[in-house]
């Protein structure tokens, strides 16, 4: 996949397109099905597949505020997007100027006259340019007249509600990230630098852990969770911690993996951690010990959820399969 910031990059490679078009945060079973559809769209018509995001998240710039959390960051979102298959992914910067335009100006300028846009493909609730104007119906007739066919897709439901980036994000938030993870089509996962911590894990307590570098992205609520680690491409089981480690009343919250048999220390290197299930609350302990034997219980418990790694790789696997029909 080419990742362009500008219609000029890809202007030449790309005459004639199939477009989809939204801020894609979280690319869950619904942006999957829609980018499915962009891509088989352009192989029916010889056309290039072309997935146009932009950065910041529209919302930052508008509200000038820094919530909601996003489920992705610009790189993961790229990277996932890249997994379902389309040639191109243009990344506008989103600025003011460009939510002043108004849809017909935005269209033909970066749709139609940059890419060559044949085929378009959006969401059910898709709006857009000023005063959020352009929808389906405009889109259509912006269309007839300039040359371009739009299709507007259905909700993906799961379990009788409407797939979204807001229902996965309160789901994460309230730390039930085994019930995101259908509407995900894979397990909540957050990526970053593993940075030096408090010190106490290993020689303290015997449980070393490795503390990512926080940034400003959506985390499960502070608790306790079994999780999957990857590091370089490996896959390791784990249990992480997410708060303030009550117990020792630390003033900022940290988010911990400690991985089931993996020694090595992780500093420096970036790992993506992958959320299985919640397994309790952060509590604070009478005293080390306690809390050394609640932590030893966990990591029991973590290794039961993570006993059946092929049926829980399966099971994200089916839903990928499914929302790319
Ligand atoms: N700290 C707490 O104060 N309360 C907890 O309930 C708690 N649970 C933890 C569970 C696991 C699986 C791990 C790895 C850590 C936990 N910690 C908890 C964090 C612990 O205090 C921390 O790792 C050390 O203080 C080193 O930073
Ligand atoms: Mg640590």
């Amino acid at each position: 996949m080419i990742v362009a910031k500008t219609i000029e990059e890809i202007q030449d490679a790309v005459q004639g397109a199939s477009v989809t078009i939204g801020n894609f945060d979280g690319v869950h079973l619904g942006h999957q099905k829609l980018i499915g559809l962009t891509c088989d769209k352009a192989q029916q018509n010889d056309l290039t597949s072309v997935v146009v995001t932009f950065d910041p998240h529209p919302l930052r710039v508008l509200t000038g505020r820094k919530t909601p959390p996003f489920i992705t960051l610009i790189d993961q979102k790229l990277r996932l997007i890249s997994q379902y298959g389309p040639q191109v992914a243009l990344v506008l910067e989103f600025t003011r100027e460009l939510a002043a335009l108004s849809p017909e100006q935005f269209v033909k300028r970066f749709l139609v006259d940059g890419l060559g846009m044949k085929e378009l493909v959006i969401g059910h609730d898709y709006h857009m340019g000023k005063g959020r104007s352009g929808n389906y119906g405009t889109l259509s007739q912006i269309g007839e007249d300039m040359g371009f066919n739009v299709e507007r897709l259905d909700p993906v439901t799961y379990d009788g509600a409407v797939v979204s980036s807001t229902r996965i994000r309160d789901l994460v938030h309230a730390g039930d990230v085994w019930d995101a993870m259908p509407l995900l089509g894979r397990f909540y996962q957050v990526e970053g630098e593993v940075v030096h911590g408090m010190k106490r894990g290993g020689k303290l307590l015997g449980f070393p852990t490795a503390n990512l570098k926080l940034v400003d992205e959506l985390f499960p609520k502070p608790g306790v969770y079994a999780i999957w680690v990857e590091v370089d491409g490996e896959v390791h089981r784990g249990v992480a911690n997410i708060g303030k480690n009550p117990t020792f009343g630390n003033d900022a919250l940290s988010v911990e993996a400690h991985l089931l048999d993996y020694a090595s220390d992780l500093y420096g290197r970036n790992i993506r951690v992958h959320f299985v299930q919640r397994i309790r609350d952060e509590k604070k302990f009478n005293g080390i010990d306690e809390l050394k034997a609640r932590i030893t219980r966990d990591v029991e418990i973590g290794r039961q959820i993570l006993a059946e790694p092929e049926a829980a790789i399966r099971l994200t696997r089916a839903n990928i399969e499914k929302a790319a029909k």
